[in-house]
């Protein structure tokens, strides 16, 4: 009998370990693209993805970010294949 218990507290703690992360998981995914962007300034972010520096975001240089490079049509208004700083500024708000 003593056993038996012991398995369950055991099975028990290990459901509980199994499903925590999870939870946890799903509380920190971002509800929405601007959740994400809340969360560090629009600049740092552009700068970041800029790779070549010519204040523009390519396809290629958001592939990192992909929310953004999902989006990259909605986001580059006037469809020049290239985001500006600005772009981005008015798809966050
Ligand atoms: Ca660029
Ligand atoms: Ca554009």
């Amino acid at each position: 009998m003593k056993n038996i218990s012991l398995l369950k507290i055991t099975l028990t703690v290990v459901v509980l370990a199994a499903t925590a992360p999870l939870v946890n998981a799903d509380e920190a995914t971002p509800k929405n693209l601007a959740t994400i962007m809340a969360a560090t300034s629009t600049n740092n972010q552009f700068e970041q993805l800029d790779l070549n520096k010519d204040d523009s975001l390519s396809l290629i240089e958001t592939k990192e970010q992909k929310q953004i490079h999902d989006a990259f049509t909605k986001i580059d208004l006037n469809n020049d294949a290239a985001i500006s700083k600005e772009e981005l500024e008015k798809f966050i708000k």
